[in-house]
Formats: C-alpha cells, structure tokens, sequence
C-alpha cells in the first residue's frame, strides 16, 4: 500500500524539516505538505496545499483529493506566544488535535503523529531524570494542551482503534527554519547571532538547564516511531524522549570554542519562569526499549554541525 501523507503545519520549525525527510523516504508525490500559510518557495518538489488546521471540512477536503493514509498534524501555538494569546492557544492547540483525530476516526486513517512536549510537565514534576508517568502539573496553556492532548490521543487509541503516535520533544534546534515564539528559541537564535559576528542578549538566565536535541535527532526519532510496528508502541499519551540538556552558558561556551570571539549577555524575561517549570532532564528508558529510540547529537555535535551549515546557507534575522 503506498503512503500518502499529510502534514499538517508544515511550515513551521518542525515541519519544514519533517515534509524533506518524508519526501525523501516516501516520494516528493506521496507527501503533501500543508500550511495555513502561503509558502514562499519551500515545497515545490511535491504538493502543497492551504490547510487551516481548524477548519475540518478543508482537511476532509484533502484527505479525500490525494487519498491520504497517515496524517502528522503539527500546527500549534508555542509556549511563549500562547500566554501571549491563551484562548487562541488553547482553540488551535485543541480543537485542531480533536478535528484531525476525528477525520483519523472517519476515514480510517491509517496512522496519526502528532507532537506532546516536555512542556506537558510542570513545578511538582520531578525535576531530575523526569519519569514517563509521573506528576503532571502543566503552568502555561501550551502545557496545558499538551496534556489535554496526549489524554486525547490515549481516549482515540483505546475507544476507536485509532493508531495516534506521539513524542514530548525538548526544546528543539535546527538550522533549516527559526522557531516561533517558544522558550526554547533562545537556542537557534544563539547561532544566527554568533555566526553574524554580534553579541546575543540571552532571554534566559545563564544557569537554565532544558531538555534539548538537534532537529536531525527529532526528525529521525518522529519518523522512527511511525515506522515501529504497532506492537511495540506501548504508549499511546507520548512518549518522553530526549539527547542532552544544557544551559545558555555551557551553548555559550561550545560555541565560544568554535567561535572565540563570541560574546553573550543575559537579560531574562517572562520565558524564565515558564523554563524554570520544566524539567532539566528526561528518563526516556521507554522509548529506548520499546521502540529502540537512540540520539546522535550531543551539545559538541550540534553546534559544529549547526555553525557549519549556518556559515553555508547564511544566518537569518532572528
Ligand atoms: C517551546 N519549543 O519552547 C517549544 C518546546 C519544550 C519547548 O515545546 O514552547
């Protein structure tokens, strides 16, 4: 049976990178890329289309028009912009999720990804190693519908059948695309920055420990996971999955050594507390046994990898 995929936000940090890899695996023909966006020129090597992920009969539409089998939906509100905006949050973040799981549910599709975070957690989780089930105590609205969605997304597995993956991704970074208006930016702008020559103003402290990993690791682990049989997916919320955890001094510093002259300030803002209630490390033993998640890319990794590649495309204005 031949793949044919949708993905839903494709346009964003995530999707950009995810729609390349999808094509590559599957054919530019066999994976559609969508966005509520007009794209500029990403995509032109297969279809694209403009989907409103919060308008159903839209979705229908497109599911209908390429014979679609899997849907990744990845449109949502990050969790710095969603204080900004919480209801819309909360609506796109939702009701997006509930549209997609109920087409899933009506046109028997096949398997459905969609995207948790560690941002389900919150002050009372266990800080240390987070467990995969443990206290879940979520303070921003984009935590909190990442919780609200992962019990969405167990309620459809186990009351319909329905094949609903997911993964609560760290903060994530890559050189391809720029991350909108989450916590976690700080640690792609850092790059462009430093690549420009300029000192970066760092919105965090210096001693904020995140769960982090490089975008090629997320990629590789989404598609990973879609592609494990469905017996060994034992977890039907999300599971926990992570590669390292650092501070805004320790990038700093690997980026310092490639870069000497490098120079950064801390000017913390309202993204402090939203990343002081998220853990500093992730157990994600499940991930590693059921499915045989492993990452590649350790801080040292990333940043050559990340300078290289920026020092060829060109930094971006952050
Ligand atoms: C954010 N990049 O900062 C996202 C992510 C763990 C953080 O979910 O909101």
């Amino acid at each position: 049976m031949t793949e044919r995929i949708l993905v839903i936000g494709a346009l964003g940090q995530l999707g950009s990178e995810l729609v390349v890899s999808l094509r590559d695996i599957f054919g530019s023909d066999n994976v559609i890329a969508s966005d509520v966006r007009t794209p500029e020129s990403s995509f032109s090597d297969g279809p694209m289309e403009i989907v409103d992920a919060l308008n159903p009969e839209r979705i229908v539409q497109v599911v209908d028009q390429y014979k679609v089998n899997q849907i990744y939906h990845l449109a949502a509100m990050l969790s710095a912009k969603g204080e900004a905006k919480p209801m819309l949050a909360w609506n796109l973040n939702m009701q997006s999720l509930l549209n997609v799981l109920q087409i899933a549910k009506e046109k028997q599709i096949q398997k459905v990804y969609w995207p948790s975070s560690i941002a389900c957690f919150g002050p009372g989780t266990p800080v240390e190693n987070t467990p995969q089930h443990t206290i879940m105590d979520p303070n921003t609205v984009y935590g909190i519908s990442k919780l609200a969605g992962e019990r969405w997304c167990e309620y459809y597995f186990n009351k319909y059948g329905i094949d609903v993956r997911s993964l609560r991704y760290p903060g994530l970074a890559g050189y391809k695309t720029l991350p909108g208006g989450g916590t976690t930016d700080y640690a792609v702008d850092i790059f462009h920055y430093a690549i420009r020559g300029e000192n970066y103003e760092c919105f965090l402290q210096p001693d904020a420990m995140l769960p982090m990993m490089y975008m090629d690791d997320a990629v590789r682990g989404t598609i990973e996971l879609m592609q494990a049989p469905a017996a060994s997916v034992k977890i039907r919320s999300s599971y926990n999955i992570a590669a390292m955890s650092f501070t805004p001094s320790q990038i700093a510093e690997a980026i310092k050594l490639e870069l000497p002259a490098f120079t950064i300030n801390y000017k913390p803002d309202f993204r402090q507390k939203i990343a002081e209630s998220w853990p500093d490390s992730i157990d994600d033993s499940a991930a590693r046994d059921d499915w045989g998640w492993d990452h590649r890319f350790d801080l040292e990794a990333m940043t050559k990898d990340m300078l290289a590649n920026l020092s060829i495309t060109g930094p971006q204005n952050t």
